[in-house]
């Protein structure tokens, strides 16, 4: 119906006639024109004008098990016939949330035995933290309420999610609650200087702790960490990071949250980034991959330490949503995870990964303007320099970077740009041929963009 409408209308202006999209500048995009999407099959987008785009973002980092999947149409479908809708509010709950929450317990590090669902990463975030709260309140230690994130962390668009974040722009605009702070990310290519890489982990840790012992552990309630930071820009700590962090959190009793948004589900070629990092979090929140992205979900799965105080003794935890447990989103989760446990996808993103690493390092790692290609599983960045020798950031830092994400949608490649780091993340069924697609893409790019860039200096 929609395809007859649109012979009959321009897309792109009736999209910016009544149109607000999320983090977007109205008038650059209204200049630009929007990209109308219109259909997608495996790793490839398709769009109006007839363009058929490699899609190294996953959409935006989710589409795990890649478009078209009938048997997630087909288990969305079936539970919309039998039971589209019933809330687990008021003593009742539906079969695809109940076995749901079993099946991502037996997926969960050990003691993450129970899981609560919400509608998005950021309603997930929003959970873990309040949860966080009550669990210090119903201990008798209400003074433990402060949250600590980390900066260039992405925990959702809520207030909650965005004052957890360190996205400063985000603080800046709306303003953030109160009772957060922000300590150094374990970003070393950006700030380790003269440090190793695991003398660097240790260091960014121990900012965690030096901010502990300012604020007093006793009101503290939590830190928040993504495994590796995604919307960040693919920051990958140091191996030493985490297993300093976990110490840190259990000396001074404060709980340890993995965000597993992204990491989830195999992007790291572990299940859970937790997994692949050691870490060992009270409360890890899933979202995006849980469904490939084809219906809205999210989870907090929560340890049983702090489980059986909201159990046991929380009374009413006073919060939730119309949509925890949807049953058509549960149904096609359980699907999803069915792909990604058949078609072993989570080993895939390992092997695959390390392909697409070797294959970037081989076009690329000589690259004048490439400081440094990292990446763990399907996941990774490339970094764009001014100066690669010192490690030096362009002046304007973003300006490179769009310039480059400009150039791979005209080659044919979505990466997205953060800051002038680009990043991948795509689909975890992603074949070798369309990995040596993708690097030639982005290869290609790199040196347009270095072309510009040199250009405009020489000018
Ligand atoms: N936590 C993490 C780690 C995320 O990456 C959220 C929470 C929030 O999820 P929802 O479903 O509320 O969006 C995210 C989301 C980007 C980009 O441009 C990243 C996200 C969302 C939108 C854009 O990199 N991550």
């Amino acid at each position: 119906m929609l395809d007859e409408i649109g012979g009959g209308l321009n897309w792109q202006e009736l999209d910016a006639a009544h149109h607000l999209h999320p983090f977007t500048d109205h008038k650059a995009l209204h200049e630009g024109g929007v990209r109308v999407i219109t259909g997608a099959q495996g790793v490839f987008l398709h769009d109006d004008s007839g363009h058929k785009i490699l899609d190294g973002m996953a959409g935006l980092w989710c589409v795990s098990a890649g478009y078209g999947r009938r048997e997630l149409v087909e288990a969305a479908a079936a539970q919309m016939a039998k039971l589209p809708y019933y809330n687990t509010f008021f003593k009742t709950t539906n079969q695809p949330a109940t076995a749901l929450a079993a099946r991502l317990a037996g997926l969960a590090p050990a003691a993450l035995n129970h899981a609560f669902f919400a509608c998005s990463g950021s309603e997930a975030v929003d959970t873990a933290l309040r949860m966080a709260r009550v669990f210090w309140q119903t201990k008798g230690r209400p003074t433990k309420r402060i949250i600590i994130g980390r900066e260039y962390g992405y925990h959702g668009s809520t207030t909650l999610g965005a004052s957890a974040g360190g996205m400063v722009d985000m603080h800046r605009q709306a303003g953030d609650a109160p009772d957060f702070v922000h300590v150094l990310p374990p970003y070393w290519y950006g700030y380790g200087g003269q440090m190793s890489e695991a003398e660097f982990g240790i260091y960014a840790a121990r900012q965690l702790e030096d901010k502990i012992r300012e604020l007093g552990a006793d009101n503290i309630a939590a830190f928040i960490g993504e495994p590796l930071q995604g919307a960040g820009g693919v920051i990958i700590p140091p191996a030493t990071y985490w297993p300093e962090v976990n110490r840190i959190c259990r000396e001074h009793d404060i709980l340890l949250i993995a965000d597993e948004v992204i990491c989830g589900f195999g992007r790291t070629g572990k299940m859970f980034g937790s997994d692949y990092f050691g870490i060992q979090p009270d409360m890890m929140t899933l979202a995006k991959a849980i469904t490939s992205g084809y219906l809205p979900l999210s989870a907090v799965m929560v340890g049983d330490r702090v489980a059986d105080v909201m159990i046991n003794e929380a009374g009413e935890f006073y919060h939730g949503f119309t949509y925890s447990g949807h049953p058509v989103a549960c149904a096609v989760a359980l699907a999803n995870l069915d792909i990604i446990e058949g078609e072993s996808l989570v080993a895939r993103a390992d092997v695959m990964g390390e392909s697409l690493r070797e294959k970037l390092r081989a076009a690329l790692a000589d690259h004048p303007m490439v400081g440094e290609i990292r990446g763990v599983g399907l996941i990774g960045a490339i970094e764009l320099t001014a100066d690669k020798r010192v490690r030096r950031f362009f002046e304007k830092r973003g300006r490179v970077g769009q310039i480059c994400r400009d150039l791979c949608i005209e080659n044919g490649l979505i990466m997205r740009a953060v800051r002038d780091t680009m990043v991948f993340s795509p689909p975890l069924i992603i074949a070798e041929a369309e990995i040596d697609m993708l690097v030639e893409r982005a290869a290609r790019a790199i040196d347009q963009t270095f072309a510009r860039v040199r250009a405009e200096v020489a000018v």
